[in-house]
């Protein structure tokens, strides 16, 4: 791990100083971005200042340990924050999904210092939590382009057999062309189920009219996919977000795959499309988009892409049927998905 990932993790697990933890990555951005090896502190913040949106990307603090890397190859915080037996160990159990930094830290004090030692505990833990434990090992693992393909065919191939006028599709780190990716993130739609049919919807089903109401959408996948053996554990499922483990069946030569995260994402058709945006990420490159669009008189999220008006008030949702639409309403160049990586 690189030592402003590091610094970046401790302020956002032990400290819980959330805008340091930002600071750091956004200084990583910026210097991850920048093709030849910096020479000093004042370089890096010149840089930050003039490649990017966002203008305070390096500020004087960082500019220091810039500097102290480069004349003494060490970070004198970081040593002591590595040497620091509480650091460590809330940083260890915050690996564990469904484990924040609170719950961590009260293990910590609790005298749970490890994973080793979680596993004694396993009754201090929610549900979530216990199926993280469980396959602890295996969500460390980064998964091979190879296997999110197979892993993408079972599920856009049981989801179409399923019913045809779904639509399915693979977005974060896999959509953005990464070798590996951490989970499997998937976006799920359907025409039926729209940002005004979830209000209507109440009071039709009351009636008993309608074949597809929206809580039935993403329940019928998930079942369909425990059925086939796919999905092996759900750590949380509600109307319209599901989050669970899945595993591919073994190859014809009898090589076993690990276990692995998934999560399901049911979105309103109409807002598909922001959903697609803002769940290919990157993060960083979701945040310079938002800041783009706020300076174009835009505000967008997950959601949504509204127009704000003098008053401050955001309008309307516009109409967005492609990705593209939403690049072309706030002005900016079109970036396909592999170009999102920053
Ligand atoms: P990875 O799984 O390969 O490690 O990377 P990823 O696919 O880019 O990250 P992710 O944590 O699975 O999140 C998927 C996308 O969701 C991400 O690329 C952008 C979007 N996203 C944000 N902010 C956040 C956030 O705070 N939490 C999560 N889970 N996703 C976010 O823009
Ligand atoms: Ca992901
Ligand atoms: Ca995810």
């Amino acid at each position: 791990m690189s030592k402003r990932k590091e610094l970046a993790n401790y302020e956002k697990n032990v400290t819980r100083q959330m805008h340091k933890y930002n600071a750091y990555r956004k200084a990583a951005g910026v210097l991850a971005k920048h093709p030849t090896k910096i020479k000093s502190g004042a370089e890096a913040k010149k840089l930050a200042s003039s490649e990017y949106i966002d203008r305070d990307g390096i500020g004087e603090k960082i500019a220091k340990k810039i500097d102290e890397v480069l004349a003494t190859g060490k970070l004198q915080k970081l040593e002591k924050i590595r040497a620091d037996d509480t650091s460590v160990a809330i940083n260890e159990l915050t690996k564990v999904t469904g484990i924040g930094p609170a719950n961590a830290q009260k293990l910590v004090a609790e005298g749970i210092t490890s994973i080793e030692e979680l596993r004694k505990h396993e009754d201090k833990l929610n549900h979530h939590q216990q199926i993280g434990l469980k396959y602890f090992e295996d969500f460390e693992k980064r998964i091979p382009r190879s296997e999110m393909l197979k892993l993408r065919d079972v599920v856009l191939s049981e989801v179409k057999q399923l019913d045809s006028e779904y639509t399915a599709d693979v977005c974060g780190s896999f959509r953005r062309g990464a070798a590996n990716s951490g989970d499997i993130d998937i976006l799920l739609t359907h025409p039926t189920f729209t940002s005004t049919s979830k209000k209507k919807y109440v009071i039709v089903t009351s009636l008993f009219l309608v074949t597809h109401h929206q809580p039935i959408l993403l329940k019928n996948i998930v079942t369909c996919l425990e059925d086939v053996n796919f999905i092996t554990d759900r750590l949380s499922l509600g109307d319209c977000k599901f989050m669970g483990v899945c595993r591919h069946v073994a190859d014809s030569d009898g090589v076993e795959y690990p276990f692995r995260r998934i999560d399901i994402r049911l979105i309103p058709h109409d807002q598909f499309y922001c959903a697609l945006l803002y769940f290919t990420g990157s993060d960083m490159f979701n945040k310079n988009m938002r800041q783009h669009a706020l300076e174009q008189g835009f505000t967008l999220n997950e959601y949504c892409l509204r127009p704000v008006g003098v008053t401050g008030v955001a309008g309307e949702a516009l109409p967005v049927s492609s990705e593209r639409d939403i690049f072309d309403y706030i002005g900016m160049t079109y970036k396909k998905p592999d170009e999102r990586n920053m």
